[in-house]
């Protein structure tokens, strides 16, 4: 089956292969552009299975910058929340990492200020911001592990959603070495 679950703490960090669209963890995590427009890839997406009100909602939102956090509702969406986060266009520069990890943290604390239990991540930045997809892996599992380990607080489900087998081989095998 194309899951793997690690527990961290009293919480469980899970990798599946799937649509992020369809999951039903309370809130799902947008891979956002700063004005929180419904644009390609993952954004696209979630803007059409959430329907109009989404878009509705987020332009008085104020947008986004890159690294932080901003929530919404789900509308016809199985999740009840959006949480939309900008992630960094890759560089090269050190910036990129930090940046990353940002995005990861910063959903996590919205969510946990929110009280909510369960939450489905995209690979933020690996598509048209085109991060490579092993460095984000190492970036993002590492960003959510050490919020996990630091903050028993609500937040009991993390779930990385990986589009393709390729994308989920290698969260799987940077999991693995993370969390062996
Ligand atoms: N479910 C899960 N993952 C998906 C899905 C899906 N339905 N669709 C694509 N992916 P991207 P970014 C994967 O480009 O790189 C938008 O236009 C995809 O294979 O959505 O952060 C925004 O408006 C890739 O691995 O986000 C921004 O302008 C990952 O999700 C910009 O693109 C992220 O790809 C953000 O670029």
């Amino acid at each position: 089956m194309e899951i793997l679950r690690k527990n961290i703490g009293q919480a469980v960090l899970e990798i599946v292969r799937g649509d992020i669209t369809q999951q039903d963890t309370e809130a799902i995590v947008n891979a956002a552009n700063k004005q929180l427009a419904p644009g390609g890839g993952v954004a696209g997406a979630i803007h059409r299975a959430a329907g109009p009100e989404l878009w509705e909602e987020c332009r008085k939102l104020g947008g986004c910058e890159t690294g932080e956090a901003k929530i919404s509702g789900g509308y016809r969406l199985k999740a009840k929340h959006v949480i939309h986060t900008v992630g960094p266009i890759y560089s090269g520069s050190a910036q990129d990492p930090v940046l990353l990890a940002s995005c990861y943290r910063n959903s996590l604390e919205l969510a946990a200020k929110h009280g909510i239990e369960s939450i489905s991540f995209p690979a933020i930045s690996t598509g048209i911001f085109g991060y490579p997809i092993q460095e984000a892996a190492e970036v993002s599992l590492k960003a959510v592990r050490d919020f996990l380990q630091g903050n028993p607080g609500p937040v009991k489900l993390v779930r990385f959603v990986l589009f393709s087998e390729k994308d989920f081989d290698v969260y799987r095998a940077a999991l693995e070495e993370l969390l062996p």
